[in-house]
């Protein structure tokens, strides 16, 4: 009889494509594959950086249909409680909420990670209120860990953040209204010599700081740092042990991030490989 091993941590993101592979999907699978995970993805959209226009950001929504199959594939092949930890990333379109957030409905996995992500540039600004909206109602309420940044902060929250203080007020109150883990992410937004993200759930308030490389923010970061939670909570960790090891995996692959052509560098999933 031949031995198989324990399966590895099951791990599926809902997300977009990035082509250059810096950001979206992709960092979200090279993640689950560096963190020991057995990564799937349904693809939301696709995002293509336009070298002739300023890299503005090229948007093209799946078809609902499509997202919608791609998702019953997936549940299909393995049921709800044997996906250990689910990631929401870039949705695109209020339609798209609603097809992701319905979809879910009947197939409730045990943690969901959020990355509200509000708007791509490249898209309408008004976008951004309707998207806004959309995720509050329909996918807030499913997260059991949220991971906004600073622009997100501020609108999840209805609070003006210009510190930690706010920062940590403004993540007390997403979790207060959600009921989710937060970590919301200040990055180099504020300012200081640190990158400082706030942690925030039922028993915890913790700030996590690193020192900040570079004062620009890097491609991936915010998708790579919500992947590393995912994998590291389908592994077994707590919501706050896994949020300081995603910020150390974070940290890392920005310290060892690739450069290219485009005005913002890409940060790399192996980042911790050579530190
Ligand atoms: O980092 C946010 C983000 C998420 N998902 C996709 C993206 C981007 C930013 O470029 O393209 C697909």
């Amino acid at each position: 009889m031949t031995e198989t091993a324990a399966r590895p941590a099951m791990t599926l993101t809902i997300a977009g494509s990035e082509a250059t592979g810096g950001a979206g999907a992709q960092a979200d699978l090279k993640t689950f594959q560096e963190l020991g995970t057995f990564g799937m993805v349904a693809l939301t959209c696709i995002v293509s950086f336009d070298p002739k226009d300023d890299w503005g950001h090229r948007f093209v929504p799946v078809e609902q249909q499509v997202i919608a199959d791609q998702i019953e594939a997936i549940f299909g092949d393995y049921a709800p409680e044997q996906l250990d930890t689910l990631k929401l990333g870039m949705m695109g379109s209020p339609e798209t909420i609603e097809t992701v957030a319905s979809a879910l409905k009947a197939r409730r996995t045990r943690q969901v990670v959020l990355d509200p992500v509000l708007i791509c540039k490249g898209q309408e600004p008004g976008h951004a209120l309707n998207t806004d909206n959309a995720l509050k109602a329909e996918l807030l309420p499913l997260a059991t860990f949220v991971t906004p940044n600073h622009f997100e902060t501020e609108q999840l929250s209805g609070m003006t953040v210009e510190s930690v203080e706010d920062l940590t007020a403004a993540a007390q109150e997403i979790h207060r209204h959600s009921g989710a883990a937060v970590l919301a992410k200040g990055g180099v937004r504020l300012a200081g010599s640190e990158a400082v993200d706030v942690f925030v759930d039922a028993e915890t308030t913790e700030i996590l700081s690193a020192p900040k490389i570079g004062e620009h923010a890097v491609s991936g970061a915010g998708c790579s740092l919500a992947a590393a939670v995912t994998s590291e909570l389908a592994k077994g960790a707590t919501a706050l042990e896994a949020a300081r090891r995603a910020k150390e995996f974070v940290t890392e692959g920005i310290r060892q991030r690739v450069e290219g052509a485009t005005p913002f560098d890409a940060l790399w999933q192996g980042g911790l490989r050579r530190s």
